[in-house]
């Protein structure tokens, strides 16, 4: 059995966060396993408002500890990390147990959040974590803060984003969220190899169920570079896995809905 981990926050409502790595995971069948960095948990009395607890440093090195040292990974991807000992940690132990298929989602904002989530972490992450990324994911946003250019606009603007996070150490950077640039009507992601650009561009997915799609699109290539693909073809093949999430996506109440990573056993089979 092929055996990776998320290094990420769980999402109390199931939709993105760890939960939604493992049920990708799972999907790609595999072995998932999650050191917990934060707790997130959303407030039905106050429009789903967000709150993040910390998980204390002690227990998060005992997870480390369990997973890295105790069972072993072919692969690991990082998510919502929180604090600064959370990114600390996880350099330490993807250092020390030599893990090249890494996959860094840097995530910095939380759609249902809708703002920064710990501005102060950026340059941690950037500086402690973009070295040893086999694939860094960053959004539209998170590629601003990671590369320092603002207001990200076009696909040269992209370009120039992925060639200063791949100068930061990043071999290979999938910038997700091209759909966002003014006037595109299709999905279009951008995959850079430290040499040459690919766009990626697929039906854009006309849906408010999105929550988690960051999570399990990195969660996908982590698993696609355990499987033993190119992080070009793992972000190829992730793209797909999260089309067909998304086609399915469903709502859990009237703030938020999810992607739904199952839906893939469907495509998968059926076509
Ligand atoms: O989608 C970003 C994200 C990542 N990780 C956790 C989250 C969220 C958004 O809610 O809760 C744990």
């Amino acid at each position: 059995m092929v055996k990776l981990a998320t290094i990420a926050g769980s999402d109390a409502s199931g939709g993105a966060g760890l939960e939604a790595d493992l049920k990708t995971f799972e999907e790609y069948g595999l072995y998932g396993m999650a050191a917990v960095t934060v707790i997130a948990t959303m407030d039905s009395d106050n429009d789903w408002a967000h709150r993040v607890f910390p998980v204390d440093e002690g227990a998060l090195r005992a997870q480390l500890e369990t997973v890295f040292k105790g069972v072993g990974v072919s692969a690991a991807k990082s998510g919502m990390l929180g604090t600064f000992y959370a990114v600390e940690l996880t350099r330490e132990y993807l250092s020390a147990y030599g893990v090249k298929n890494f996959v860094l989602d840097p995530v910095m904002v939380c759609k249902g959040a809708g703002e920064a989530l710990n501005p102060e972490l950026n340059n941690a992450i950037a500086e402690k974590l973009l070295p040893l990324a086999e694939v860094a994911t960053p959004n539209l946003f998170e590629a601003e803060q990671l590369s320092g250019l603002t207001g990200i606009d076009t696909l040269e603007k992209m370009k120039e984003a992925a060639r200063i996070i791949g100068g930061k150490g990043a071999r290979h950077v999938f910038i997700k969220g091209g759909a966002k640039l003014p006037n595109q009507d299709r999905a279009l992601d951008l995959f850079f190899d430290g040499r040459d650009f690919f766009t990626l561009e697929d039906e854009l997915i006309k849906t408010s169920w999105t929550h988690g799609a960051g999570c399990t699109t990195s969660a996908a290539i982590a698993a696609g570079l355990a499987r033993g693909l190119s992080a070009r073809e793992a972000a190829v093949l992730a793209k797909k896995f999260i089309a067909a999430s998304l086609k399915a996506g469903f709502p859990l109440n009237r703030w938020v809905g999810p992607g739904n990573p199952s839906a893939w056993r469907g495509a998968h089979l059926f076509g």
